[in-house]
C-alpha cells in the first residue's frame, strides 16, 4: 500500500490579477481536490494545500483550463513577479501589470516537462537537449524574486526582493521609468550570523522599454557570480555584500551594454494595503478587502469563501491578490456596485474590516500544520495574539493607528517579519524571537528585542511599550520609529548589522 502523499501547490499569477472565471475555477478546485481553502500568499499567488498524489495531474489539468499554471512558482528560477495592485492609478498601473507579465513570460524556463508530464502533451525534445537561454544548464544558484512598486505604496516590499522596479512618474502621473533595486531578501538561520535579512540597494534608473532587459541581465550576473557552494549563502544579497553594490552596478552595465541612469526621487509612505472603496479616474470602483492570514475559508462569523464565490459569479471585472495576503475586487462599474454591495452585506464580508488597524496590517505565514520547516505556529496563532494586543491598543486609544505586525513560524521569513514594526519569528514550540523597529514603509529592518518569548508573555512584554508610544510619541511618529527614538532597540542600518545590538 502506498503512503497517502499530499501536496501543496502554488499557482503563478504575475501581478496577482485573476479573472472571475479563474477565481471560480480555483475555488472549485480547492473544494474538490484540496482542503476546501484557498491561500492568498505574500507573493500575490494562490496556494492549495492537501492535494493528494493521485489527484495532482487532474488538478493541474483543471487549472490549465483557465490558463493558470504552477510553472516556476518554486525552484531556482525567477518566481511569481509581484506588482502593486492599485488599479485606481489606472494608466501607470496598467503599464506595470503588463511589465510584470512580460518579465514573468520572458524569464519562464523553456523546458517542456511540465506540459508533457501533467498535460499529456507530446514530447518534442528530451529535457537534456533543452537549451535554457537564460538559465543555462545549471539554472540559478537559488530562487530569485522580482517586484514592481508604484510609490507611495510599497505594498510589494521591494526591500525583500532580489530585484525590484520602482515606478517613477511625472507631475501628470505619466510613467517615466523605474528605479532599479537589487539584493533584498529575508531568509536567515537562527544562530548563524553569516545569514541575515537584507535591504535592497537602489542602484539606478531605467526607461520602461529597457526594464525586461535589465531583469534578464541582473539574473545573468547572479547566475554567473552567485555562490553555488553553499545554499545558505547563494541569494543575490550575498553576492552583492561579498563584492559591493558598486561592483554589481559596474558588472550589470557591462552585461547591458549601456549604463543605468542615476536614481530618481521617490517616496514610499506605507507597505500596507489601502482598504475600502476607491474610485478611479474612469469612474470604476475597486474594493480592497482584508483576508486574515490570506486564508479564504468560511467561518460562521465570516462566510467569505461562499460570499466571494457568489460575487465572482456576477462580477465582470477582476480580482487582484495583494502582497499582504489580501484581495481587491476591482473594476466594478457604478451599475454593478449595488449588486456587489448586497452580496458583501449578505455574506458579512465587510464586517471583517471592523477590526483594529493593527489587525488590518498583519501578516502570518502558513507555518503549522502544513509547513515542514515551521518551528512554531503563525497563521493559526497570530489572530489570537492580536486579539490580546487589541485590548492594550483599545485602552491606549490606538485602534485606528496602523502598526505593521508579522509572524512567521521560522526565520525563512515568508511573511517578511524582519520588515515589520513588530515581528515575531518562531524559535521553537510556543517560543518567538520578538523584533521591533522596522520601518512603516518597509524601508528599515527591525532588531531583536527579546529572544524566545513564550506566546503567553507577548502581551506583557509589549504592553509598556505600546503605552509609552501612546503617551510619548511625536506628531505623526510611527511605532517603528518611536521604539528606536525611545531606546528600546537600535536602528538596523543594513543587513550586516542586523545581529548587532
Ligand atoms: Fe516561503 C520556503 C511558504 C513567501 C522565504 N515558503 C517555503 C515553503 C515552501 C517551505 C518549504 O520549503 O518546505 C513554505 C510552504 C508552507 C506551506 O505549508 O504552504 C513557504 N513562502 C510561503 C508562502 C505561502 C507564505 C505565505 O503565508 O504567504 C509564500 C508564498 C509565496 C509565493 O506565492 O511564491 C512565501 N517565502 C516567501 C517570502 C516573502 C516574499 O517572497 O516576499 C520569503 C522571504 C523573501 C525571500 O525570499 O528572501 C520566503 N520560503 C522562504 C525561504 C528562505 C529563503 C532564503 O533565502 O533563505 C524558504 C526556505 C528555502 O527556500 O529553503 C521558504
Ligand atoms: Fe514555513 Fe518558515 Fe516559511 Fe513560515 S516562514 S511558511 S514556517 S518556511
Amino acid at each position: 500500500l502506498e503512503k497517502a502523499y499530499s501536496f501543496l501547490m502554488r499557482v503563478r499569477i504575475p501581478g496577482g490579477v485573476v479573472s472571475p472565471k479563474q477565481w471560480l475555477q480555483m475555488d472549485w478546485i480547492s473544494e474538490n481536490f484540496a482542503n476546501h481553502t484557498l491561500k492568498l500568499t505574500t507573493r500575490q499567488a494562490f496556494q492549495l494545500h492537501g492535494v493528494i498524489k493521485t489527484q495532482l495531474k487532474r488538478t493541474i489539468q483543471e487549472m490549465d483550463k483557465v490558463a493558470l499554471d504552477c510553472i516556476a512558482a518554486c525552484g531556482d528560477v525567477n518566481r511569481n513577479v509581484m506588482c502593486n495592485p492599485n488599479p485606481h492609478l489606472s494608466e501607470t498601473h496598467a503599464e506595470t501589470v503588463k511589465l510584470a507579465r512580460d518579465i514573468s513570460e520572458h524569464l519562464l524556463p523553456q523546458g517542456g516537462a511540465y506540459h508533457e508530464i501533467f498535460l499529456d502533451q507530446e514530447k518534442v525534445i528530451s529535457s537534456e537537449e533543452v537549451v535554457e537561454p537564460i538559465y543555462g544548464k545549471t539554472y540559478l544558484p537559488r530562487k530569485f524574486k522580482i517586484a514592481i512598486a508604484v510609490p507611495p505604496s510599497n505594498d510589494v516590499d521591494i526591500h525583500a526582493n532580489d530585484l525590484s522596479f520602482i515606478a517613477v512618474q511625472d507631475e501628470n502621473n505619466k510613467l517615466l521609468g523605474y528605479n532599479v533595486a537589487v539584493g533584498g531578501g529575508m531568509g536567515m538561520t537562527h544562530g548563524v550570523d553569516a545569514t541575515y535579512p537584507r535591504l535592497a540597494d537602489i542602484i539606478g534608473f531605467v526607461t520602461p522599454d529597457k526594464a525586461v532587459d535589465v531583469a534578464e541581465k541582473v539574473i545573468l550576473v547572479q547566475r554567473d557570480f552567485g555562490d553555488r557552494t553553499d545554499r545558505k549563502h547563494s541569494r543575490l544579497k550575498y553576492t552583492i555584500d561579498d563584492r559591493s553594490a558598486d561592483w554589481f552596478l559596474k558588472t550589470l552595465n557591462e552585461y547591458l551594454g549601456y549604463d543605468l541612469e542615476p536614481v530618481r526621487e521617490f517616496e514610499f509612505t506605507t507597505n500596507g494595503d489601502n482598504f475600502g472603496w476607491h474610485e478611479d479616474e474612469r469612474g470604476m470602483f475597486h474594493l480592497n478587502l482584508f483576508i486574515q492570514g490570506g486564508r479564504v475559508v468560511d467561518s460562521p462569523a465570516f462566510p467569505i469563501k461562499t460570499g466571494l464565490r457568489e460575487i465572482a459569479k456576477i462580477h465582470d471585472g477582476e480580482f487582484r491578490l495583494t502582497a499582504n495576503q489580501n484581495l481587491a475586487i476591482s473594476n466594478i462599474s457604478p451599475e454593478k456596485r449595488p449588486e456587489i454591495e448586497k452580496l458583501l452585506e449578505e455574506y458579512k464580508i465587510l464586517k471583517s474590516h471592523e477590526r483594529s488597524a493593527l489587525r488590518l496590517h498583519s501578516i502570518a505565514c502558513v507555518a503549522l500544520p502544513t509547513c515542514g520547516l515551521a518551528l512554531a505556529e503563525a497563521e493559526r496563532y497570530l489572530p489570537d495574539v492580536i486579539t490580546e494586543l487589541e485590548e492594550v491598543v483599545e485602552e491606549c486609544g490606538l485602534r485606528h493607528d496602523a502598526i505593521t505586525i508579522r509572524m512567521t513560524g521560522c526565520p525563512n521569513g515568508c511573511g517578511r517579519p524582519f520588515l515589520a514594526e513588530i515581528g515575531f519569528v518562531g524559535r521553537g514550540p510556543d517560543k518567538y524571537n520578538m523584533y521591533l523597529g522596522g520601518g512603516h514603509a518597509g524601508h528599515r529592518l527591525n532588531k531583536l528585542y527579546r529572544e524566545s518569548v513564550p506566546g503567553s508573555e507577548i502581551k506583557n512584554v509589549l504592553r509598556p511599550i505600546i503605552e509609552d508610544y501612546a503617551k510619548s510619541r511625536e506628531e505623526g511618529e510611527k511605532f517603528g520609529d518611536f521604539v528606536i527614538r525611545a531606546g528600546y532597540v537600535a536602528a538596523t542600518v543594513n543587513g550586516k548589522d542586523f545581529h548587532k545590538n
